[in-house]
């Protein structure tokens, strides 16, 4: 049994959006179009309480992009994004939700970040994801959304370390920055998840 998870697919990380990914908006149309190959669809949202540690501002002095360390890690500083019932946290317009079969909020501890959908960054928190897929059936998972260096490829490393036949979707994603890409794309391969395009599947 195969899933697709669709990550952040969110107005605040495409174009006009406060944390924009460049050309996000142009897997919108490959979202809707792959979703049939699979048994089940889920998506993941950011979504974050005002006071969220991530934020630059909320850090007096700090820069955007500047990097702090947070519970013992390595913080980037965002800015502020995809806030909890507003509207850079809805999803896109035009994105096809019909088959979400569920959906796994995460980042709302303010203390802590969560890139992935299945743990927050110390991996103290499950959403719940991984358990649900497994109660599904679920074999393969496969990753797509945004941001393709953050969010997508921590989901599809978690993926892989519960056991997850993992397949990172690199044409149904975009990056913050082309390294990033790079470098996502290198660490799924290392660890043993597998690259494809939609066209594969
Ligand atoms: C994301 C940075 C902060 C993402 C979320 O969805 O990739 N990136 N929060
Ligand atoms: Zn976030």
């Amino acid at each position: 049994m195969k899933a697709l998870i669709v990550v952040d697919l969110q107005n605040d990380f495409v174009p006009g959006g406060s944390l924009a990914v460049p050309r996000g908006n142009e897997i919108i149309p490959l979202v809707n179009r792959i979703q049939e190959k699979f048994d089940l669809v889920v998506a993941t949202q950011d979504w974050h309480p005002k006071n969220h540690m991530s934020f630059a501002s909320n850090h007096p002095g700090k820069n955007v992009f500047d990097t702090i360390i947070l519970g013992g890690m390595e913080q980037v500083l965002w800015p502020d994004h995809c806030l909890q019932g507003e509207k850079g946290a809805m999803f896109v317009k035009g994105f096809d939700e019909r088959r979400v079969e569920a959906i796994f909020r995460k980042g709302t501890d303010p203390e802590i970040d969560s890139y992935s959908g299945f743990f927050d960054n110390g991996r103290k928190k499950s959403t719940g994801l991984g358990d649900y897929l497994k109660g599904r059936g679920i074999k393969q998972v496969y990753v797509c959304g945004l941001a393709a260096e953050f969010c997508v490829l921590y989901t599809a490393l978690d993926a892989i370390d519960l056991g997850f036949e993992t397949y990172y979707l690199e044409d149904v994603t975009r990056a913050l920055s082309h390294e990033g890409f790079r470098e996502a794309r290198e660490q799924v391969t290392r660890r043993g998840g597998h690259l494809i395009v939609s066209d594969e599947l």
